[in-house]
């Protein structure tokens, strides 16, 4: 029995419960809800399932945050941090110091990475990588001797995490509404999110097309010599899965290249296999100065994300001497060990090539069964990434009013069900471990199937 088990026999659910209330403040700080619902304690996991406090398996469609990409309960990992741990569990990547599983991961992710992104630099978190992009193409710009080119442009529904910085480059309003935000200098274009914003008469590619209008427009609108790069996630994630008609990312491309504006990549999601390639922007064909690494670098084992950068971004940098930017635990051992071995699983086991020619296109298929339901207006995806988008009237993409009741009432019926899902807006998403099995990607969407009967029923549509 494991000390965290022994542990957990020792509280009940609800004693659990109590104290979390008292005590712990949560992301995305909604006490009223923990009040009245209670906090989900979880206290193990193993393969793609979890187990509560209660003891109850439950399938996890959001691989954690979508970060489990090997899946729980892998002891490779766990002994890569064990023995890192042993061997030297800290030090600092500062004055000229490195541990080696930090060099051995700048080096792979050089490797692995499209286009000549040959230059890593490490830190925690998703939303400090971003801080770090936005630290280190300003400073691009001026040692290239243009200091007006500052501007991020950036698009509405993304996300880039929770920072002063990186939750200026997201494009969420309610995000922006705590702390003054976004900052000077970022500004927001639509996305190509056709469900929501196409015409009655727009194709998706149209409605594509118009976005990247939208962004040279906005170039053009601030004058490129005050835009410093475009961000993007090349499947927005947490915005509601809006996944790009194939045109849009190259004609983004042609657009940044020709107005001398960076281009960045944001793939802390669709990085490491997630689209059914290593990295989104090979499945959409971009080659990107920087890109954002984060979450399934180490399959969430350990913290760890990255800021990947070009020669020629890197060799501008260095031109313009010592850049005063860093974090106690950039390029922490520990976590860069676990990662080492993450990758290493990924390959080994060729999980990438099964979520490109066996789990991902079975996950879709599956998923587009449910796009009779009448909940279901749009199921859409790529990969291991999946939404479906909940409307009263399918015909005219009409949502239900007001905009994201519906979903958290899936998410929980689907939770009763044995499903965990992520519920945004009115869109439910899934994205689960890349392990996942084919007899788990079936009772995936089985399971969300009789979570939406139960919502129709709830909401006297049944
Ligand atoms: N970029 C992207 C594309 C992300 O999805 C971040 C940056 C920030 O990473 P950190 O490690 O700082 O959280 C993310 C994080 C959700 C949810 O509710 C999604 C994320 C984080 C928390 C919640 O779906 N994505």
């Amino acid at each position: 029995m494991s000390l965290r088990a022994t542990t957990t026999e020792t509280l009940s659910t609800a004693e659990w419960q109590e104290l979390d209330r008292r005590h712990h403040v949560h992301p995305f700080i909604d006490s009223r809800a923990i009040e009245e619902k209670g906090t989900r304690v979880i206290v193990g996991a193993e393969g793609s399932h979890l187990i509560d406090s209660d003891g109850r398996r439950i399938l996890d469609g959001m691989a954690g945050l979508w970060c489990v990409n090997l899946g729980y309960g892998r002891h490779e990992l766990a002994q890569a941090a064990y023995d890192q741990m042993v061997e030297l569990p800290y030090y600092n990547t500062f004055f000229r110091s490195a541990p080696p599983p930090t060099i051995e991961l700048s080096r792979i992710l050089a490797e692995l990475t499209p286009g000549d992104l040959g230059h890593a630099f490490f830190s925690s978190s998703g939303s400090e990588a971003n801080d770090t992009i936005v630290r280190l193409v300003r400073r691009y710009w001026d040692v290239r001797d243009r200091p007006t080119k500052k501007t991020f442009i950036s698009r509405t529904y993304a996300y880039h995490g929770s920072t002063m910085a990186a939750a200026s480059l997201g494009g969420f309003e309610a995000m922006h509404a705590v702390g003054d935000l976004p900052l000077p200098g970022f500004e927001h274009v639509m996305p190509p999110y056709w469900f929501a914003m196409g015409g009655p008469d727009e194709t998706p590619e149209d409605t594509a097309e118009r976005a990247a209008r939208a962004l040279e427009d906005k170039i053009l609108e601030l004058g490129p010599e005050n835009v410093a790069a475009f961000i993007g996630e090349p499947v927005i994630g947490a915005g509601g899965v809006i996944v790009p008609p194939d045109d849009y990312w190259p004609e983004v491309q042609r657009i940044c290249r020709e107005h001398d504006v960076l281009l960045v990549c944001d793939e802390v999601i669709t990085g490491f296999g997630r689209t059914g390639a290593w990295f989104g922007a090979q499945t959409f064909d971009i080659e990107p100065d920087l890109m954002t690494i984060a979450k399934g670098l180490s399959s969430g084992y350990a913290p760890i994300s990255a800021v990947l950068m070009t020669d020629a971004v890197f060799e501008t940098l260095s031109a313009g001497g010592v850049i005063p930017h860093g974090y106690t635990y950039s390029g922490h051992p520990v976590s860069a060990a676990v990662a080492i071995e993450n990758l290493r699983l990924m390959k080994e086991e060729g999980l990438v090539e099964r979520v490109r020619d066996e789990t991902g296109p079975l996950l879709q298929e599956r998923l587009r069964t449910l796009a009779d339901h009448p909940l279901v207006g749009e199921v859409r995806g790529v990969g291991l990434l999946g939404a479906l988008e909940l409307v009263e009237d399918k015909a005219t993409r009409k949502h239900f009013e007001p905009m994201g009741r519906v979903a958290p009432i899936a998410h929980e019926h689907c939770y009763d069900e044995g499903v965990v899902l992520r519920a945004m807006r009115d869109v439910l998403c899934t994205s689960p471990p890349l392990s996942i099995e084919p007899h788990e990607i079936d009772e995936l969407v089985e399971r969300t199937a009789r979570g939406l009967d139960r919502t129709a029923a709830e909401l006297g549509l049944g």
